[in-house]
Order: C-alpha cells, then structure tokens, then sequence
C-alpha cells in the first residue's frame, strides 16, 4: 500500500493554448483518488497548489512570454514536490509541461537529501530540451530537461539543485524535435527511446534495461506523463497532438512494468486539456494508466508465467 499525494498544478502559462489550468479539476472528475482507493492505497489531496506573488524577471529571448509567473510556479511547486515526498507519493496533476520545472527540481531536493541518486523518465511526443536561450516558440513547457540537465540557458531561474546526469534520464516515445534541442542530446549522454526504437524493439526491452539501472544505483524515480505520448486517436485532449503516438496497450505496458519494478516514487500528469476533450475520455485514459501503475492488473499471477 502507497500513501499516495495528490497536488493539482493548474497552470497553463507555459504554452499558448488555455485549458491546462482545468486539468486538476478533470482528474478529481475523473475519479483519480477513488481508483487509488479501490487498489488499497491510501490517498491525500493537498488541493491545488498557490504559487506565490510573480516576481519581476526578464530574459533576452524576446519570444518568452509568462516567465515571471512561470518563476512563481517553479519554486512553488518544487517546495510542494520535495514536501510531499517526505510523506509518500507525490501525484501532480497538471498543467501544462512547464510544472515539470519545479516537480523534477523537487524531486532533485529529496533525492539528494536521501543520498539517492534521481532518475527520470520522460514519456513525451516531445524532447522538451530546449532553454530559454533556445526556444523559438517561447513555450516554457519545451525546457524542463534542459532545466534538471542544469544546462547553461537557464538565466533568470535559480539553478537547479543537484543536476541530473544525462545518462540518469530516458525519454519514450519522441517524435517531435527542434533543431536545437537535436544539438543538445547529440552532445549528452541521454536515452533517446524515440518511436523509430520503439517500433523496432518494441517497449519492454528498453524500459527493462532502464529500470535495471535505475535499480542497480539504489536510485529515486520521477516519471514524467505527457498526454501527448499517447497516439491523438486515443487521447485528443491535448494542445501539441503529433501522429504516431503509442497505443493504449503499449501505455499501459509501460505502466505495469513500472508497478511490477517498485521503482517510482514521484509521477507528474501532464498537458491534459480538458476543454479539447471528447467526453472525458482522454482524462479517464490518464487515470486508468496511473490505475495500472499503481498495481491494477487483470489477473494476478503468483509468479511470472506463460
Ligand atoms: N519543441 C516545441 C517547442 O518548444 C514543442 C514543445 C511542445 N512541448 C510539449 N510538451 N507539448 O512536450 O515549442
Ligand atoms: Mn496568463
Ligand atoms: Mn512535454
Ligand atoms: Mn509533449
């Protein structure tokens, strides 16, 4: 049983399209806590979190837009993330991509102070390296693995604490990237499962050899979701929708093999926009996927067997 905490990020400033800021509301809808329950894990909803008054910050990048609340949002929802795993298992509820800034951040904080190392997971249609130099789009929810990189760029954000490796990070499912985030993972050590390699290999065999080296290292694991890591047909309320996306089997796969490791201790839901939604059908996916994650499984097998 997990003590499982349920904090709404509803922000939507890190990209252009309003509804994000709904997607906390569309998961309490949806029946997250109730389907936590009904697999016997205790549940905690902290509400949404507040993030404090924006301070006032500018950058060069001329495209930027909303940095100073996107400021306000980061420090907030880092100091939530590390709070709350203290206590169990942070669930963010978002918002669009851009809470990963202070999510990953948090999950940095506690990590260090467990003298574990942190991993990430980074399941996304979209690489999301770029910096705040690099965006041509201005969309703060394209940056935050450049961010946990600690990668130069970052200027008006505080460092981020403790940078995580490139080779502690593996992204799933890619199939959208600019050209200068293309430069940046040629020059970092960084698991790049794009759906050319999940098409070939299939899912199972490179999340197994990532979660074997997440276990080996004793290591800490934030698994980021994006909406838009699921094919459009299955999942049509997100902003950034690109073809080719994974099924619904090869998302709950991902999801049972993430149960079956025991590995995950932070999980951010994110880019859910409810208003491009076809009666809620997308926001259910997403709380059915995290059902999988968190042990639902059809039949229980006493030990592994065909
Ligand atoms: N790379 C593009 C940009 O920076 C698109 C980023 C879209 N990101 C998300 N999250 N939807 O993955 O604008
Ligand atoms: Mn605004
Ligand atoms: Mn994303
Ligand atoms: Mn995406």
């Amino acid at each position: 049983m997990t003590h499982c905490i349920l904090l709404g990020a509803p922000l939507d400033e890190g990209q252009r399209r309003p509804g994000c800021l709904m997607g906390p509301a569309a998961y309490r809808v949806a029946g997250l806590a109730q389907t936590l329950v009904a697999l016997n894990h205790s549940v905690e909803d902290r509400g949404d979190v507040l993030p404090g008054p924006a301070p006032r910050a500018t950058c060069t990048n001329r495209a930027v837009h909303h940095l100073p609340e996107m400021l306000a949002w980061t420090e907030a929802l880092r100091e939530a993330t590390a709070d709350a795993l203290q206590d169990g298992l942070p669930i963010i509820m978002g918002g669009d991509h851009a809470l990963a800034l202070g999510t990953v951040a948090g999950a940095a904080v506690h990590a260090e102070r467990m003298g574990r190392p942190l991993f990430v997971l980074w399941l996304d249609a979209h690489s999301d390296i770029h910096t705040v130099e690099s965006t041509t789009s201005g969309n703060l929810h394209g940056t935050p693995i450049a961010y946990a990189l600690g990668l130069p760029g970052f200027d008006p954000f505080p460092p981020f604490p403790h940078p995580v490796p490139g080779h502690n990070i593996c992204m799933f499912g890619i199939r959208s990237v600019d050209p200068a985030e293309h430069a940046a993972m040629q020059a970092i050590d960084i698991t790049v499962n794009d759906m050319r390699v999940l098409d070939e290999y299939g899912i199972v065999a490179p999340l197994r050899g990532f979660l074997d080296r997440v276990q080996a290292a004793g290591g800490m694991l934030h698994v980021s979701l994006d909406v838009d890591f699921l094919d459009p047909s299955i999942a049509p309320a997100v902003g950034t929708t690109v073809p080719g996306g994974t099924t619904f089997r090869e998302a709950h796969l991902v999801m049972e093999l993430l149960h079956e490791s025991g590995l995950v201790t932070s999980l951010d839901l994110v880019e859910l926009n409810p208003f491009l939604d076809d009666r809620g059908r997308t926001a259910k996916l997403m709380v059915d996927l995290v059902g999988s994650l968190m042990g639902r499984k059809v039949f229980d097998r006493p030990t592994r067997s065909f």
